[in-house]
């Protein structure tokens, strides 16, 4: 039987750039996530007896919203939820199983790389039938709907057993808890060529991943350990916990600082690699070398041909906006299109869905390709072994014949966290003011060649998204870019994205702090950092 439950609107549901995140004591309270549910519902207007994905990312308060989502998918007349076991499913791992069963859409709960705990961060995103984020039409429609929503749906029934692989009825609706890894582990196979990987691994080629006691310990551990033969042991903090052992599950070098030491250390191994809270990011350190998100976009699209599932080139190669120009270095050698798209992976959906490219990245340590329609952890890091192994070098090596071929983008992100809100605001506010003034002037020694309020428009469905970062471009090729985070949980972010570029003749090989400097000091300049936040310095620079 179908029960309706009374309830009222919650006037802060507005999705950011990866769905809704807020305090787990937020979506404690009372109808909270179960508004947020219905209003997706609501909106998404599933055909009655289609299926929908259920995973997360396994941290706290997720086994309680996935019971209520189980329950209010058979109230409103889901025919099928396929779970992942133990309430786990990575994202890109939930987005492949809703293209593999043609499932009307998903929902995934995670905060990705917030921390987790009963005072930490919590998070639901829906993605559509193609595997995707969902688009903005669909985010602004579901926050229109939390505004108005009076009622949820749910049927009454028990929690049903998570952990245990198989079938159960929910009302009329069948459960059927699977196997997170082993559908994601079968793709994988297809794509890359583990014959060499394993080969290498046989030959004494080593490496670490650091799963951050997030979600991609079993899939990192099936993957690695057993099917290409790595030592045990390779996968570190492998076990998902739900507080992440108290550490943000953030795969940059100031949260893996551990893999980052061991790298750079006696003992590194050849290879280094590391995901985040959902298993949608990662970090590559080759030995004694740290490859930037914004290379490592470059150096894999260059390189793909030799994964046999790219092994017929690339369509076109797409970037966020403040990812460095190195990608469409590579796009132009290869000549094929590059795309330049506001920050979040929902922007990349209907380029992939349209054939017109088929790898994309961005410099928050997100890489992936029409594989899936999520950005994807652990098919970098494959990437990655696969070409080293198939062509014998290191990533030093790489990253060194990269850049003697198409120069170098020294590039930094730093970031200024929990600033009061309408600090940030004032601080950005002043800065589109001084857009028409900009050009022409010279700050810290470097002339603004041009600055705009980004703004794109979707090459496939014409639909504009504005207001998405400042950019300032200098005379000399460098940039800085400034944008609000849209996906903290507390006050504003402030990011600051650095990037100088040294042509291939150049200085390739400088601490990259150094090459920034005069950036440094134009962001603070431009930008008013100090006087309106009071920071001299960032919280994170990564
Ligand atoms: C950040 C990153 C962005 C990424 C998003 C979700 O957003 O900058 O590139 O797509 O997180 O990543 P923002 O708005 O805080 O800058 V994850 O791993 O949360 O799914
Ligand atoms: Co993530």
């Amino acid at each position: 039987m179908i029960l309706t439950i009374p309830s009222a609107p919650y006037m802060d549901q507005k999705p950011g750039t990866s769905g809704l995140r807020k305090k787990v004591r937020v979506f404690q309270q009372a109808n909270y996530a179960e508004n947020f549910v219905q209003s997706v519902f609501d909106v998404a207007g599933a055909d009655a007896g289609s299926t929908l994905v259920i995973g997360g990312d396994g941290r706290f308060h997720n086994r309680i919203v996935i019971q209520q989502a189980i329950r209010m998918a058979a109230a409103n007349g889901y025919g099928r939820v396929l779970v992942g076991q133990g309430g786990i499913l990575s994202t890109p791992a939930a987005s492949h199983v809703i293209r593999k069963y043609g499932a009307s859409g998903g929902l995934i709960l995670s905060a990705s790389h917030n921390p987790g705990g009963p005072d930490e961060d919590f998070g639901i995103k829906y993605n559509t039938a193609n595997g995707g984020p969902a688009p903005e039409s669909i985010t602004d429609a579901i926050y229109a709907q939390t505004r108005v929503i009076d009622r949820w749906l749910t049927v009454d029934a028990p929690d049903i057993d998570l952990d245990t692989v198989g079938e159960t009825m929910v009302g009329a609706m069948a459960v059927e808890v699977i196997d997170p890894v082993a559908d994601y582990a079968a793709l994988m196979e297809e794509l890359f060529d583990f014959a060499a990987i394993r080969a290498a691994a046989a030959g004494g080629f080593t490496m670490a991943f650091d799963a951050m006691s997030a979600v991609t310990g079993p899939y990192a551990t099936e993957i690695l350990e057993r099917r290409l033969g790595f030592a045990p042991g390779t996968v570190r903090n492998g076990e998902p916990l739900e507080d992440f052992g108290g550490h943000h599950p953030d795969p940059n070098l100031v949260h893996a600082a551990e893999l980052y030491a061991l790298m750079m250390g006696p003992d590194a191994p050849d290879f280094g690699a590391a995901s985040d809270g959902d298993g949608d990011r990662n970090l590559i350190i080759g030995r004694g070398r740290f490859i930037t998100p914004s290379d490592s976009l470059a150096m894999l699209a260059a390189n793909a041909h030799l994964a046999p599932g790219y092994a017929d080139g690339l369509k076109g190669i797409a970037r966020s906006m403040p990812t460095s120009a190195a990608a469409d270095l590579v796009a132009e050698a290869l000549g094929i299109p590059a795309y330049e798209t506001p920050t979040g992976w929902k922007f990349f959906g209907n380029l992939l869905d349209a054939g017109m490219a088929s790898i994309c990245g961005e410099e928050s340590a997100g890489t992936g390709s029409d594989h899936v329609r999520e950005k994807d952890g652990l098919w970098a890091v494959l990437l990655w072994l696969n070409i080293l192994c198939v062509r014998g070098i290191s990533a030093d090596q790489l990253a060194r014949e990269h850049w003697a071929k198409f120069g170098r983008n020294y590039y930094a992100r730093h970031d200024y966290e929990a600033i009061e809100t309408a600090r940030a605001d004032a601080l950005m506010a002043e800065l589109v003011d001084s857009l028409p003034t900009l050009a022409g002037q010279t700050i810290s020694g470097l002339t603004v060649a041009m600055a705009d309020s980004f703004s794109y428009a979707d090459p496939v469905d014409g639909s504009v998204s504005a207001n998405q970062g400042i950019r300032v471009l200098f005379t000399s090729g460098s940039r800085i870019v400034f944008r609000l985070s849209g996906t903290g949980t507390q006050g504003a972010t402030l990011r600051v994205y650095l990037e100088r570029f040294e042509p291939a003749d150049g200085r390739l090989d400088e601490p990259v702090e150094a090459m920034l400097d005069e950036l440094i000091a134009a962001a603070q300049a431009i930008a008013g950092i100090e006087r309106h936040t009071g920071r001299t310095a960032p919280d994170v620079a990564t």
